[in-house]
C-alpha cells in the first residue's frame, strides 16, 4: 500500500515535470516568433511597394478607359467621314469643288467635334478628296484643328501639307465619269 502511494507520487511528479517542459518549449517558440517579426524599415518598404503597385494598376485602368473612348470616337468619326464621301460621290461631279471644298460639319455623337472636307482640283477631272474629323476628348484635341473651327489656322498644320489632318481621316479620288 505504502509503495503504491510512492509510485503514484512519482508518476504525479513526472506529469508535472512534463507539463513544465512543454510550457518552457512554448515560451521559447513565442520568443522565436517575435524575434522573426518585421522591422519598421521592412514595413515601410512593403507599404511603398504596395502604393506603387496600386498606383500602376490605377494608371493602367484609367488608360484603358481613355483607349476605349479613343477607339469609339475614331470609329464614329471615320464612319461620318465615310458618309460624307458617299454623299459627295452621289452629287454632280462638276459641283463637288464649289459645294464641298472647305465644308464643315459637326458630329452629333461627339459633342465637341469638327469635320472638314478638302478638295484638291489640281487635275479638274481627277479630284483628290480628304475628309478629316477632329474632336475634343478629355481636354485634349484629336487632330490638327486645335480650336475646332474647321479652318487651318497658323501653327495647326503640323505636317505642312496645307490641309487639316486627323487620325480619323479618309482620302480618296473622284473621277469625272461624265
Ligand atoms: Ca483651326
Ligand atoms: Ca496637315
Amino acid at each position: 500500500m505504502f509503495y503504491n502511494l510512492i509510485g503514484v507520487l512519482h508518476t504525479f511528479q513526472e506529469i508535472i515535470r512534463k507539463i513544465k517542459r512543454k510550457e518552457g518549449g512554448m515560451r521559447a517558440k513565442k520568443q522565436v516568433f517575435f524575434a522573426k517579426g518585421f522591422s519598421l524599415v521592412e514595413v515601410l518598404m512593403a507599404i511603398i511597394i504596395l502604393v506603387l503597385l496600386v498606383s500602376t494598376i490605377l494608371i493602367a485602368y484609367t488608360n484603358c478607359f481613355i483607349l476605349i473612348d479613343t477607339i469609339k470616337n475614331i470609329n464614329i468619326a471615320t464612319t461620318a467621314a465615310q458618309g460624307m464621301i458617299e454623299e459627295m460621290r452621289t452629287s454632280i461631279f462638276g459641283n463637288i469643288m464649289d459645294n464641298y471644298n472647305g465644308l464643315n460639319f459637326v458630329l452629333n455623337d461627339i459633342p465637341e467635334s469638327m469635320g472638314v472636307v478638302s478638295v484638291n482640283n489640281a487635275n479638274p477631272e481627277f479630284l483628290e478628296v480628304t475628309v478629316s474629323v477632329c474632336w475634343k476628348q478629355r481636354n485634349r484635341i484629336i487632330g490638327e484643328d486645335t480650336n475646332l473651327n474647321g479652318i487651318l489656322d497658323a501653327g495647326e498644320d503640323l505636317n505642312g501639307n496645307g490641309i487639316i489632318d486627323s487620325v480619323a481621316q479618309i482620302t480618296t479620288k473622284m473621277v469625272n465619269r461624265k
